[in-house]
Parts: structure tokens; sequence; C-alpha cells
């Protein structure tokens, strides 16, 4: 009974499957994705399909599996697809924007969270957007407004503004202003806590949006969606598990009582 993590597969269907020789996944075990399983035009839905043979996996949705969702929303409404995809449609559908394990006292997300958020409130607003995806009338409804680059967090938004915000923290979110807002634009290396400064780094008024605090809700907080990271933050209680993969850098798991980590190089082409 071992609780794992993967980072960003991003459709490298013979790189997940070398990682998961590595796990030694046994009945019982549980696997939580961290998001963004598909979408750099690689085996998509040969990763879905794959996840049937993974015991118990537990899909965190990222910013690239809401647009993979979008894009076949009709095909599957009109319920056109493979009997395959169908069932990996939904299962996808059915993901969650935040997870929290209570044995590691770990939370999950394929970006991040807004500075300030309780463990309970962060879950609340993910079952906000988790129930607008499990709703056939509002999802198809989401998907129409689906783009949107609201960029500070406020309790009173409402409407699509209000869902659109809370998914851009949860799946796109990197680099927070010093107005307190989402910068998108920022995808680089940052600077790891006392380590020496690069000339890529970001601006000086731009910082990740976990330096904007220094204690969790909770015991760490585990995320992918940031490649050029390099699986690193500088810091033990967030850790980032976004190797690069799809970029032809590393895929990474990660044992969550242990903290161990299992790397696969990437063999899909990209
Ligand atoms: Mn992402």
């Amino acid at each position: 009974m071992t609780d794992f993590i993967i980072g960003d597969v991003h459709g490298c269907l013979d790189t997940l499957k070398l990682l998961c020789d590595q796990l030694q996944l046994s009945q019982g075990d549980r696997v939580y994705f961290l998001g963004d399983l598909v979408g750099k035009n690689n085996d998509d839905w040969g990763v879905l399909r794959f996840l049937e043979e993974i015991p118990a996996p537990q899909v965190i949705l990222g910013n690239h599996d809401l647009h993979f969702l979008r894009v076949h929303h009709q095909k599957w409404s009109e319920g056109v697809l493979s009997d395959h995809q169908m069932t990996s449609y939904q299962r996808l559908q059915a993901g969650a924007l935040a997870k929290w394990d209570p044995n590691s006292d770990t939370l999950m997300v394929h970006a991040g969270i807004w500075p300030g958020w309780s463990l309970a409130t962060t879950l609340s607003y993910a079952a906000e957007v988790e129930a607008i995806l499990g709703d056939p009338v509002l999802c198809k409804q989401y998907f129409a407004v689906f783009y949107g680059d609201e960029n500070e967090w406020r309790q009173d938004l409402i409407g699509w503004k209000r869902v659109r915000c809370l998914v851009n923290v949860f799946t796109r979110m990197r680099m927070i202003n010093q107005q307190a807002q989402m910068d998108f634009s920022f995808t680089g290396p940052v600077e790891p806590q006392g380590g020496t400064k690069k000339t890529n780094y970001p601006p000086d008024d731009l910082m990740p949006w976990y330096s904007t605090r220094s204690e969790w809700p909770c015991q760490q907080i585990v995320f992918g969606h940031w490649a050029m990271l390099h699986g690193e933050t500088g810091r033990k209680d967030v850790i980032n598990c976004d190797g690069g993969c799809a970029y032809g850098g590393q895929l990474i798991g990660m044992r969550l009582d242990t903290g161990e980590r299992y790397m696969a190089n990437c063999i899909d082409p990209v």
C-alpha cells in the first residue's frame, strides 16, 4: 500500500511505462497524477487508456487536460468517440483541481494555490470547478467561455470570471507581481533560494507563487506545470515534480511517504 505521485506526462506513453516499471506498482497502491497527462502532440489517448492498468489512478487536472476536454467535448457528448475514448474522456473529466492526502498531509495541485488560502478553502474552491466539469450543461457553457486572463483572485468574483480565475490559479499560475496579480507571461527558471543569480532569471517585480508565504496549511505542497524549475524550488515544503518530459527531459515520480524520487528519461518523440 504505497502512494506515488507522477509529474507532467504530456502524452509520453513509453516514458510513463518506463517510470511505472521503476515504481513496481501493485494492487493497493495509489498513483496521483499532477496534471497535464496530455497535450504536446504525443500519444494522449494512449496515456489515458494506460491509466486502466494503473492501480487507483488519482487524476489532478492541468491546463492541457482542460484544453483537451474542451476540444473533444462535442464528440464525447454526441457519443461518437470510440468506446475506449469515451471511458478515457470520462476518467479525465472526473479529475480534481486539488487533492489532499491525509496520511502524509500533502496537498497536490497542477500549478499552485493562491496566497492565504487555507486547506479547506483550497479544496472547496477546487470542488466548485469540479462540480461544473461534472455537470453536462454547465460544462458545455464553461467550454464556450473557456479562455480568460483573470489574474487576481477575489472572494467576491462571480460567474465565469470566478471559475476562470480559479482555474488560472490551480492550473496556470507561476509568477505573482507586486500588485498581487498572476503574471502569465514568464515561464522561465527561477533562482533557487540560496542559489546564484543568472541573467535569464525573472524581473525583480515577479516572485514565484510559492515564495509569497513561508508556511502552508499542510505539511507539503506538490505541484507540476513548471518545467523550467527542473523539479527544484529550493524548499522542502514545496515540491515540484515537472521534469520537462515533454521537452526531452525526465518524467518524475515520487513516493509520498518517504519523498524518494524516481526518474525516467524521455524516450517519446518530442
Ligand atoms: Mn501545465
